[in-house]
């Protein structure tokens, strides 16, 4: 399979005016007529993608034509085509129930649905699809399903049919169209300008009243975008369809955000306060693609940070408004750190901007996503915020309706804020993860810093220049005061910061993560604790009982001073309980696993789990007879709500059951929650402690029983029981009837959760473990070649285990690439997982 390069880049041959498709639905032999006005681009042969199409006739202003057809497209050489331009005319037969990639337009349990990012549309008709061709989107959908969608307006309707007008110009990939049974929940919203737009979510009879949660976050959505980027909504619907089956999380089409019914549905006894809240998120991201995505898109994939970093950026600071925001930064934090480090840690490592791939599908990834919000956050944190604002108006300003580059968008930048950023752009270019490296010297009057960086070697990306780091600071006291702060811009190789003073402060660095780097602080005895104790920032103050509790847990160290931090920080009432709840988790075994390998060490997962083991019994120990007093004291009076400080409380009082269940009899405490639970949230939790414990089959049994048929409940249940069953269980319930492994939601909350949740079984040493993903991504492969290539990454990290499992996990590699027929997404990330 060809490599494509961003080097390559050229403009379109032919673009795109106006698009009229008309589809008549049938399951195995769907027809789609084309109707496209194309006119001269940068001129040559016409190029149409396509795949797994029937082409039954085409024509080139009402003349037939006979093009070459080959497996990935057509072409007609320029000779044969009007300079001018031309309306091409086509039809296509496709397969929608024989099309188990879910991409393009499949079935989904009877009903119709499509999914176009990437190069999904080309599995529909022919077409230049490539998101820089834009084009006005007509539509009609002929069958006799009740429920016809597509893009933009409902222009008519009949008996078996409707038909949909978008006025935007769009790429290909972003649209979309459904077709099936549903029923709808309707609301409306007044824009600022005072235009009032109808508001739909259909779902399948019978979910309607799970979708209140998602209308609200919608509504709220809207506002925000409105209030914060002066970004109002563009047509006069905005629709949602839930669906089972979907490769992702949700996709922002045009006026037809297509959804996994994950983050659409809940309940507060379906779904637990993080369901709410992920639904509150996805639900944000895709609203706000409609400017950062739609209205200004990418010029190539290359360039898919563009819209999904700053659109993550933007949806993490939605939340950060609705909810805690210093929870929400740690817990975004978090979750960089688990799974963007660990990409940049690893073979799978690549810039921000990729400047190659074999298959798109494969760089959907956290550095794509997660390291290109931060980028921007760094961005906004060296302009500042007032900055920041008035480049996103350039930005809407200067590129509305059309399809950019990460250089437009830094030009935007440099325009408004008359600075250079073309060190900046390193951001895009390298990757992996700096480390910062920090001295700190007091010598009576002056605190002198010194920082060295080093960006680490990545595939092909031996040698690095240093990047601008952000470092927010704050310099403490002896007794807590925070007596100076500041932002220190690391920009070179070695740079210092000097801070006067009569007397040696404890520094806070980095503060509010203000960076994606590892930052190796060699404090001196007692600084972390007094962080702990005092910090005024509070994710450094988090961050620091962290850096605490993983020195004893890769060294296993003592664990006192840690203990007494986090008992100070649970009994300290003024603060938030989601925050002290954060306090008192530990790092998880993958985040030990990742610290043990950046210190050099090879990472053996048994000791990890041992180790960690450990260090939750001190704490338990330590907390002793006080954890029973605190979990009460965050007893809720009054209804279930997914809001306010409900959450933080249930966080908190499911973290300390944790704890308790450690101490004898704290097991039936943990079947007496679960008995009582009348929410999800404590329900779940109470169903994990057991089963971790090894003690939840009674549990287990009423859990399935009490929520047969409802299909997000019982994910729930596969993944608890994946995360920490043993093999022989595993492989037991892929016997189960109701493992029905070709839904991806399914398949993800088995194997996925025992790949990347379940490190003990997984990395066993007879490689039981390996063999069983193996297994499956070879099954997968056949079937949804995007997600077995997405869950081949649970290898990403496997250069650090012990040798004798490195061996293990080789010879299944090297099983599955030697496999007669593998996709390229699969093949792909094999090749760059054995590189
Ligand atoms: N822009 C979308 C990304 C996406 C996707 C979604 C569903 C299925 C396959 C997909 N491939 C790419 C989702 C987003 O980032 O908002
Ligand atoms: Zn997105």
């Amino acid at each position: 399979d060809p490599t494509i390069r961003l080097a390559d880049y050229t403009r379109p041959a032919w673009e795109v005016d106006t698009v009229h498709l008309t589809f008549r639905l049938s399951p195995d032999a769907t027809e789609v007529r084309a109707r496209i006005r194309f006119k001269p681009g940068r001129g040559g042969d016409l190029w149409l993608d396509g795949q797994a199409l029937d082409l039954l006739e085409a024509a080139i202003d009402g003349k037939p034509v006979a093009p070459a057809v080959g497996k990935q497209g057509l072409s007609v050489p320029a000779a044969d085509l009007p300079k001018d331009g031309f309306e091409w005319t086509c039809t296509t037969r496709i397969d929608p129930e024989g099309n188990t990639s879910l991409e393009g337009l499949y079935l989904s349990q009877g009903m119709y649905c499509t999914q176009c990012e990437a190069e999904g549309f080309r599995r529909i008709t022919y077409f230049p699809d490539r998101p820089d061709v834009m084009a006005i989107y007509t539509v009609r959908i002929e069958s006799d399903l009740p429920v016809l969608l597509s893009n933009g307006n409902r222009i008519g309707s009949g008996p078996g049919w409707a038909e949909w007008h978008d006025p935007w110009p769009k790429p290909a990939y972003l649209f979309a169209l459904v077709a099936g049974d549903l029923k709808s929940v309707t609301d409306s919203f007044t824009t600022r300008s005072g235009r009032k737009v109808d508001l739909a979510i259909w779902v399948r009879d019978g979910d309607q009243d799970r979708c209140a949660y998602a209308m609200d976050s919608l509504k709220r959505s809207m506002r925000w975008d409105e209030e914060v980027y002066g970004r109002e909504y563009d047509l006069d619907l905005f629709q949602i369809v839930a669906v089972d089956d979907f490769n992702a999380g949700a996709m922002e089409n045009k006026g037809l955000n297509i959804f996994n019914s994950k983050y659409v549905l809940a309940s507060p006894e379906t779904a637990t306060d993080g369901d709410f809240e992920g639904i509150e998120s996805v639900i944000a991201h895709e609203y706000f693609h409609n400017w950062t995505g739609n209205r200004i898109t990418c010029r190539d994939w290359f360039q898919l940070s563009l819209k999904e970093g700053l659109t993550v950026f933007r949806d993490q600071c939605f939340t950060a408004d609705m909810r805690s925001a210093p929870v929400k930064r740690i817990q975004d934090v978090q979750g960089l750190r688990a799974a963007q480090f660990r990409e940049d840690a690893g073979p799978l490592a690549h810039p921000v901007r990729p400047e190659e791939y074999v298959e798109i599908n494969n760089f959907y990834t956290a550095t794509v996503y997660e390291k290109g919000a931060e980028v921007i956050r760094m961005l906004r944190e060296i302009v500042g915020a007032e900055a920041y604002e008035t480049a996103l108006n350039l930005y809407f300003e200067r590129h509305d309706g059309q399809a950019c580059t990460i250089e437009d968008w830094l030009q935007v930048f440099e325009d408004a804020t008359g600075r250079d950023l073309s060190q900046f752009k390193l951001w895009y270019r390298q990757a992996g993860t700096p480390q910062l490296d920090v001295e700190e010297q007091f010598d009576g009057t002056v605190h002198r810093l010194t920082f060295r960086q080093n960006v680490p070697a990545t595939p092909g990306q031996p040698n690095k220049q240093p990047m601008p780091i952000p470092v927010r600071w704050g310099a403490l006291d002896a007794s807590g005061h925070e007596f100076a702060n500041g932002l220190h811009i690391a920009d070179a190789a070695v740079t210092t910061l000097d801070i006067p003073c009569s007397a040696r402060p404890v520094m806070s660095l980095l503060r509010g993560f203000s960076a994606p780097v590892h930052l190796k602080q060699a404090e001196q005895v007692g600084d972390r604790a007094h962080r702990l104790a005092h910090d005024t920032d509070p994710f450094n103050r988090w961050d620091a009982g962290r850096a605490l509790a993983m020195e004893a847990l890769l060294d296993g160290g003592d664990t006192q001073d840690w203990c007494d931090g986090v008992g100070r920080v649970l009994e300290d009432e003024a603060l938030d309980p989601a925050f002290r709840a954060m306090v008192l988790s530990v790092p998880g075994e993958g985040e030990i696993a990742q610290a043990t390998a950046l210190a050099g060490r090879v990472v053996d997962p048994d000791v990890i789990h041992a180790r960690r083991k450990q260090v939750r019994q001190n704490l338990a120990h330590h907390l002793s007879d006080r954890l029973a007093p605190l979990r009460d004291a965050q007893q809720i009076d009054g209804p279930y709500s997914p809001d306010g400080s409900a959450p933080g409380k249930r966080a908190l009082a499911n973290g300390l059951l944790g704890l308790i269940a450690l101490q004898s009899d704290g097991l039936n405490l943990a079947q007496a929650a679960f008995d009582r639970a009348d929410n999800m949230t404590d329900s779940l939790a109470a169903l994990t402690i057991l089963t971790a414990h090894g003690a939840g089959k009674n549990a287990l049994a009423h859990f399935h029983h009490r929520w047969s048929g409802v299909s997000l409940v019982i994910d729930k249940w596969f993944g608890v029981q994946a995360r920490f069953g043993s093999i022989a269980d595993i492989e037991a319930l892929l016997d189960h009837t109701e493992f029905t492994w070709r839904t991806p939601n399914r398949f993800r909350a088995l194997i996925a959760s025992f790949a990347f949740g379940n490190p003990t079984e997984f990395h066993r040493k007879d490689g039981a473990g390996y063999q069983l993903l193996a297994d499956w991504l070879l099954r997968m492969d056949a079937l949804n070649p995007m997600v077995a290539a997405r869950t081949s990454t649970a290898f990403d990290s496997w250069r650090t285990v012990t040798e004798d499992r490195q061996a293990l996990i080789a010879t299944q590699l090297e099983r599955i690439a030697s496999a007669p027929t593998l996709s390229k997404d699969t093949s792909e990330m094999i090749g760059r997982l054995r590189a």
